[in-house]
């Protein structure tokens, strides 16, 4: 391995489920709540808004009743400690990471905490329930959508993720199933330019095989083992 200068982290659902976050593809997952054709789609947004408004609404309220756990503080203190470069880029649309206090991060499925204008393209932060279809208030139209990046959509600051997993000399995968692209492909590119790849995860993922070390258990015990 060589010496350690740029680190990517991406955490997906798996980090903030000792948190009380239900996450995806487990047996209790969202997903099985609801298929996800039914809930983050554009297509299901046209076709059942109310659906995919209760849907979201629901999560958004469920985070004023969640804390940080251990994992994302010990990311955290990473952010503030660490000289050489480092993102964290979560699929996660929770905000437990700012909670913690990370501050080079980015949230690349969007934020439950913010509303997008599909009218007018506005976003701002959000806390209310989106379901009665509030008028936007940059240009009234009744438009306003989750700011989530739906399945078919191009999830966000995809440029700046790319350059920092060509500088990556670490890349560690945090609670995420390897199960959506782009961010399930993130390993490949990392260890294409060399670096080094970590897993921490509750269990082999559908990409473990692609990581140069895989550690399994839960994050809030193996994430400050490893920061530490
Ligand atoms: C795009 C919104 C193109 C937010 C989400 C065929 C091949 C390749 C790709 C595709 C394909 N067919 C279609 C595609 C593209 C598609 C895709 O990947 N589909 C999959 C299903 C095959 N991807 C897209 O559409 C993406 N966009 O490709 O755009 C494009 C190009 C140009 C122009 C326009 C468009 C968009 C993907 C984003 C979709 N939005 N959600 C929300 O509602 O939350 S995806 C959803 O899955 C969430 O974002 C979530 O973050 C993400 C991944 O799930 P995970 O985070 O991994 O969660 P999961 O439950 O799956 O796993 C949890 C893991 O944690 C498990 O491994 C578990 O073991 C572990 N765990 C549990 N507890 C713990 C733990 N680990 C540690 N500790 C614990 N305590």
């Amino acid at each position: 391995m060589r010496e350690i200068e740029n680190i990517v982290v991406l955490t997906g659902a798996g980090i903030s489920a000792e948190s009380g976050l239900a996450t995806f593809r487990g047996q209790d997952g969202l997903w099985e709540g609801h298929r996800v054709e039914d809930v983050c789609t554009p297509r299901a947004l046209a076709r059942d808004p109310a659906l995919v408004h209760a849907f979201y609404d629901a999560r958004r309220a469920k985070l004023a009743e969640v804390e940080p756990n251990a994992a994302h503080y010990a990311l955290a203190r990473l952010d503030a400690q660490w000289p050489g470069g480092l993102l964290i880029v979560t699929q996660n649309v929770d905000d437990l990471h700012e909670r913690a206090g990370a501050k080079r991060m980015l949230h690349m499925h969007g934020e439950l905490k913010s509303a997008l204008c599909a009218a007018c393209g506005a976003r701002r932060a959000w806390e209310e329930p989106m379901g009665d279809r509030p008028p936007c208030p940059s240009c009234e139209a009744k438009a306003l959508r989750p700011d989530i990046v739906f399945f078919g959509e191009m999830p966000y600051e995809m440029e700046r993720i790319d350059a920092a997993l060509s500088r990556a000399d670490l890349f560690v995968s945090i609670g995420t199933s390897g199960a959506v692209y782009p961010a399930a492909g993130f390993v490949q590119t990392a260890r294409h330019y060399g670096a080094w790849a970590l897993e921490l995860n509750l269990e082999p993922s559908a990409g473990s095989y692609l990581f140069s070390e895989t550690r399994t258990g839960p994050a809030s015990k193996l994430v400050p083992e490893w920061v530490e």
